[in-house]
């Protein structure tokens, strides 16, 4: 109600609205400042709303169009900043001003992903998790669009749509979402034989890794080094986790997926924000013409490995993230990560799906952040001059000045802009010939050996997974044609793992189909292939579950909360209420979790020191038996306190079953007991598959 005289009475709204005292004044986009931002402007104490109210207007109009399109691959992801450092010069075999000199550091954002599932899906699905990494470097930025997946489903960058149709959501129906267990993705595979190498990859336990802190990644593709002269020398890309690899079981992805859909970006963020900064070493495989020649694969197809065994690894740098994101969407979800993003030094090879790859990367940036002038977002821009004539364009943000915007031109002085310089990007002048032909070479034609050679570089247990995973995959499959024709390809990877596969799918054993190549059965086993030969040294960057009531042992409860920190370990205090326990000594311990919201699964060890009383209680409760049951079935550690077996026992389990894995726990062992959990697992645990 506005008086005669023009001033206002105030609004009558204000009288419902909390006062929030502090804070910035609050201002629309336009920047004038605002007194209500609870009540619509109205026509009377209880009409219609005002259209003149541009306050309101002007938030629902930005509300409306908050979302962006989500990516067409790798939706779900997770970023972190960090530092790139030199350990090793490459001046002999680059001229990237970022590898002249050990010691030189540039800025970096990484970018870890599931590929199938949607932006919302969980952590854990069984997938590729992508790798991405921008270097921001004084010569432009370099993107490593990586994956923890050495070799790639495809070996040309044309049949990357059929592939993704495949394997997302089935069109008619809209699910599965973020599975490859289903009828469309396996249909696909059994007719591209290519696959089958990346399908063994997937199917091991590198698809559900425990943590990104405990991955490696791979630039897939091999690359070339170029000195200023124009001499160039392949070379592939590798990170190594200074953290050691890790993984979980299958039965535990599926847990954690319901108890903590993300785990991996929760796991990250802790991880940095407390401190303990993930760290992988840059390393590379460089060689030369006639070592490419004499390999039995042509190192153009992004199917194949060159093993560390046969080419080693040259270590040239660390990467550490240090910093989390202010902002999800303004870093993460805006970073546009692109393969032709190489800087002078890097150049690209012939492998057909790098060349696609090139084209998509760049496309696909339009579709999402919706302009041309990406390269102007924070998180995009280089860190080092830009100087071009590309000018206008939606939500264009410089303010050229002067009169020229095109080269060569007349202009003097400043006014001249920027000329192309001499020291700059050199591309690899490659001898070209033949025909244009839509041809895959002979070169590409064995897609089994070394598929092989994967499945026999594992251990048993890693070899029981990869059977289980087909077993399981192909057993949502629903029309046995396609499970036949999967096996049948199988049988030239190994008879074991066909035969493995054919009986746990309760399905007479196909012969194998015809290979475009023969199969190589003399490839060398790679170590290196294997995950459970590559864990960690110690307990470091692990969790430990430790499940107390009230009455719990003070001196044991601190005494594992010490020997954690000495070996850089998190101990996570799981107690029957979030309020916390009260110990022995008649102190309090705060809680992390309540024992119904924290299964084991979201630990890497587990211990059990509920007091006598307590222990009775917690034998009554569903949660606390799944807690000893879950931990004994995934083959965990279990530390158990003196009055610990009424709840093993409730469990299920008996004194028998506790094997040397399961120690007893006294404030004096506390330090061994860290020591006995560096395995991470105890795999040799008589536990049913
Ligand atoms: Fe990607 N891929 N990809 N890809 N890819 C995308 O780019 C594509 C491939 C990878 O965290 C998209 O910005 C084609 C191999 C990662 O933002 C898109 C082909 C490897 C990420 C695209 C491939 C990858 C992507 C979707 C076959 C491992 C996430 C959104 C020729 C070396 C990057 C985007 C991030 C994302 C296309 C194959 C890794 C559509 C056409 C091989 C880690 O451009």
């Amino acid at each position: 109600m506005v008086p005669k005289d023009g001033t206002t009475t105030g609004n009558a709204g204000e009288l419902h609205q909390h006062p929030v005292d502090g804070g910035a004044a609050m201002t629309t986009a336009q920047g004038i400042p605002i007194r209500d931002n609870q009540n619509t402007l109205r026509a009377g104490d209880r009409g219609p709303a005002m259209l003149q109210d541009f306050a309101m207007r002007e938030k629902i109009f930005h509300f409306d169009h908050e979302r962006i399109p989500e990516r067409v691959v790798h939706a779900r992801g997770y970023g972190a900043h960090g530092t790139f450092e030199v350990t090793d010069a490459l001046a002999d075999v680059t001229m990237a001003e970022l590898f002249q000199q050990a010691g030189t550091t540039v800025p970096a954002f990484v970018r870890f992903s599931t590929v199938a599932g949607s932006k919302g899906s969980f952590d854990l699905a069984r997938d590729v998790r992508g790798f991405a990494v921008k270097l921001y470097t004084s010569q432009g930025n370099w993107d490593l669009v990586g994956n923890n997946i050495p070799v790639f489903f495809i070996q040309d960058a044309i049949k990357f749509p059929d592939l993704v149709h495949a394997v997302k959501e089935e069109p008619d129906t809209g699910f599965p979402q973020a599975q490859s267990a289903h009828d469309n993705f396996w249909d696909f595979v059994s007719f591209m034989p290519e696959s089958t190498h990346m399908t063994l990859w997937q199917m091991s336990d590198r698809a559900i890794p425990r943590s990104f802190r405990f991955m490696e990644g791979f630039g897939v593709h091999t690359f070339r080094f170029l000195t200023a002269e124009g001499k160039s020398t392949f070379v592939k890309f590798h990170w190594k986790p200074k953290q050691g690899l890790q993984s979980v079981v299958w039965n535990e992805a599926v847990k954690i997926n319901g108890a903590d859909p993300d785990f991996h970006r929760r796991d990250l963020n802790e991880a940095i924000v407390s401190g303990d900064l993930p760290q992988w070493d840059l390393a590379v495989q460089l060689f030369d013409d006639e070592v490419a020649d004499s390999f039995e694969f042509d190192i153009l197809d992004p199917t194949k490995i060159i093993p560390e065994e046969v080419v080693p690894l040259r270590v040239v740098g660390t990467l550490t993230l240090d910093r989390v994101v202010d902002n999800d969407f303004a870093e993460t979800e805006q970073v546009a990560f692109c393969t032709q993003n190489v800087v002078p030094g890097i150049d690209f090879t012939n492998d057909p799906l790098l060349q696609g790859r090139n084209f998509s990367y760049l496309d696909t940036q339009l579709s999402r952040l919706g302009s041309t002038n990406f390269t102007k977002l924070p998180i995009n821009a280089p860190k080092c001059p830009v100087a071009h004539f590309q000018r206008d364009g939606h939500m264009q943000t410089d303010v050229p000045k002067g009169p020229a915007n095109y080269e060569p031109n007349g202009h003097q002085g400043a006014d001249r802009g920027p000329r192309p310089q001499q020291a700059s990007f050199l591309d690899f002048a490659a001898p070209v010939q033949g025909d244009t032909r839509r041809i895959r070479p002979e070169s590409f034609a064995d897609h089994y050996s070394q598929a092989r050679q994967f499945f026999i570089s594992q251990t048993p247990v890693e070899q029981l997974h990869i059977v289980d995973a087909y077993t399981f995959e192909l057993s949502k499959v629903k029309n046995p044609v396609i499970r036949e024709r999967v096996v049948a390809n199988l049988g030239n990877v190994h008879e074991d793992l066909a035969r493995l596969v054919a009986d746990g799918l309760g399905m007479p054993l196909p012969d194998a189909s015809e290979p475009f190549a023969p199969v190589r059965d003399d490839l060398a086993e790679s170590p290196s292939l294997s995950i459970l030969r590559k864990g960690p040294d110690s307990f470091a960057g692990r969790k430990l579950g430790l499940l107390v009531t009230d009455g719990s042992d003070a001196d044991i409860v601190s005494a594992i909360q010490d020997a954690a920190a000495k070996v850089g370990a998190t101990v996570k205090i799981v107690a029957p209420v979030i309020g916390g326990v009260k110990l022995s000594d008649g102190s309090r311990l705060a809680a992390d979790e309540m024992i119904k919201g924290a299964p084991s699964v979201l630990f890497d060890a587990v211990a059990i020191l509920p007091s006598s009383d307590g222990a009775a209680e917690l034998a009554k409760d569903p949660a606390a038996k799944d807690f000893v049951n879950d931990a004994y079935n995934h083959y965990k550690f279990i530390g158990l306190g003196a009055e610990a077996m009424p709840v093993v026992e409730a469990a299920g389990l008996t004194q028998d079953d506790l094997d040397e894995a399961c120690p007893s726990l006294s404030a004096a062992d506390a330090d061994a007991f860290f020591a006995a959990l560096t395995p991470l697992r105890k795999w040799d645990r008589p536990v049913a598959r």
